[in-house]
């Protein structure tokens, strides 16, 4: 068995021109893989802690150069040598030797990339391409038997808004979801027309175009509502039919527009009661055949996740993204408490590749759809498609089908489809 001969990590820099970390490893069949960790913007309290230098001199104090010496000196001498197959046991030595719940010591940028590394290197040494080898290594881990037999449907963002925007809408993320009976080729397709329709109303309006760091539009609007009106407008002239080709799906990030017990929506005039705006959401999600509902309450009140996903979740689902946070134990007492009926995972929110699989196994076995995101802060690497893939994810969001970064998860969907129709 092939064994790890190398490790080496530098600083780069994201998507959005922020230091991260990226690194090398060679095995001693000589053999090469990469890895890049990705970065988020709008972070869960609960969530996994990135290392960074903090000096000020230096990239604003974003700067990784710690995160990446723990690579290169601790992390790389421990595991030089090291079997490949055995990568499993090294990320829970990682887990061990970081020490803290949310591997705020040795950070989970520079953890998370090794673990990639070490995932890429097991699947390109067993000659499996990375979304069979996940497969294949998840059945095994947990005793299932996930066939490999569908891609996850597609969420896109198409208009943003609070932290990913310019604070134009309070929503973060505005969807289109392709209706999951449509194949991922086709899914893509239509929304490439439909984002190309939504630039040509902002032009025939007058208003400046203007996009964010996932791709998604950032005009300003009267309203939050105003976000569904162009979407349904641009659906129209492509002939689609909303509730039926197309669904829609937002991204609340509530935590940019809940201040103490209230919502506020440029939507309405003053802040919001909780029952208010559970009326005001309930109302857009009938008229706008909303299927992606996440975040949508603020992550400490419990008693409303639940009640909101009994009320809606037979047409809806009630996301929880910074709710969870891809935190385990978090995630056990919001499924204990029937919180929500859908969780979003994010590659860097809970650890190594292997904790990542433990909470795809509860998510997948506790009968919740499994949303498998990008963040904010990407690069031009295609793992998480990959890996979406293997796990069986539900759905995949990956940001709008515009940039490097998005398009290339999206450009090896489509290969990875072709691979399973036999097509290549
Ligand atoms: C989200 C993600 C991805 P971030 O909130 O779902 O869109 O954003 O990477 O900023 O956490
Ligand atoms: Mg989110």
């Amino acid at each position: 068995m092939a064994k790890i001969k190398k490790i080496t990590a530098r600083e780069v820099l994201d998507s959005r021109g922020i230091p991260t970390i990226e690194a090398n490893l060679e095995l001693d069949t000589g053999q090469h893989v990469q890895a890049i960790a990705s970065s988020g913007q709008s972070k869960g309290k609960y969530e996994c802690k990135e290392l960074r230098d903090g000096d000020i001199a230096r990239y604003n104090g974003f700067g990784v150069l710690k995160a990446v010496s723990y690579i290169n000196n601790l992390i790389a001498e421990k595991i030089e040598g090291i079997e490949i197959n055995r990568h499993i046991e090294i990320d829970q030595w990682l887990a061990e030797a970081d020490g803290t719940e949310d591997f705020s010591k040795l950070g989970v940028n520079a953890v998370l990339t090794v673990s990639q590394l070490m995932l890429k290197a097991g699947a390109i040494s067993n000659q499996l391409p990375i979304y069979e080898y996940v497969n294949q290594l998840f059945n095994t881990l947990f005793k299932k038997s996930v066939p490999l037999q569908r891609l996850p449907s597609p969420i896109f963002s198409v208009l943003n808004g609070g932290k990913h925007g310019a604070k134009n809408l309070d929503f973060q993320e505005f969807h289109v979801v392709p209706a999951s009976s449509m194949s991922f080729s086709n899914s893509l397709e239509i929304v490439v027309s439909l984002y190309d329709n939504m630039r040509e109303i902002f032009k025939r309006r007058n208003m400046p175009i203007s996009v964010s760091e996932e791709g998604g539009f950032t005009p300003t609007l009267y309203s939050n509502e105003e976000g569904f009106v162009i979407i349904k407008e641009a659906l129209h002239s492509k002939g689609l039919k909303l509730g039926v080709d197309i669904f829609t799906g937002l991204d609340c990030a509530t935590d940019t527009y809940y201040k103490s017990g209230k919502y506020f929506l440029k939507d309405a005039g003053s802040g919001l009661k909780v029952d208010q705006y559970i009326k005001l959401l309930r109302s857009l999600v009938d008229k706008y055949n909303i299927l992606i509902l996440e975040d949508p309450i603020n992550e400490e009140d419990h008693k409303t996740w639940r009640s909101l996903t009994e009320i809606i979740g037979k047409q809806t689902f009630v996301v929880g993204d910074d709710y969870t946070s891809g935190n385990i134990d978090r995630l056990k007492k919001v499924i204990e408490g029937k919180g929500c009926n859908a969780v979003l995972i994010k590659f860097n929110q809970t650890g190594t590749i292997y904790q990542l699989m433990q909470l795809a196994d509860l998510i997948r076995f506790s009968d919740l759809k499994l949303v498998f995101s990008h963040r904010l802060g990407e690069s031009t690497d295609s793992i998480i498609a990959d890996i979406a893939v293997g796990l069986q994810a539900d759905f995949v969001k990956f940001g709008a089908p515009s940039g490097g970064e998005r398009v290339v998860k999206y450009n090896r969907l489509l290969h990875i489809e072709a691979l399973l129709q036999g097509k290549t």
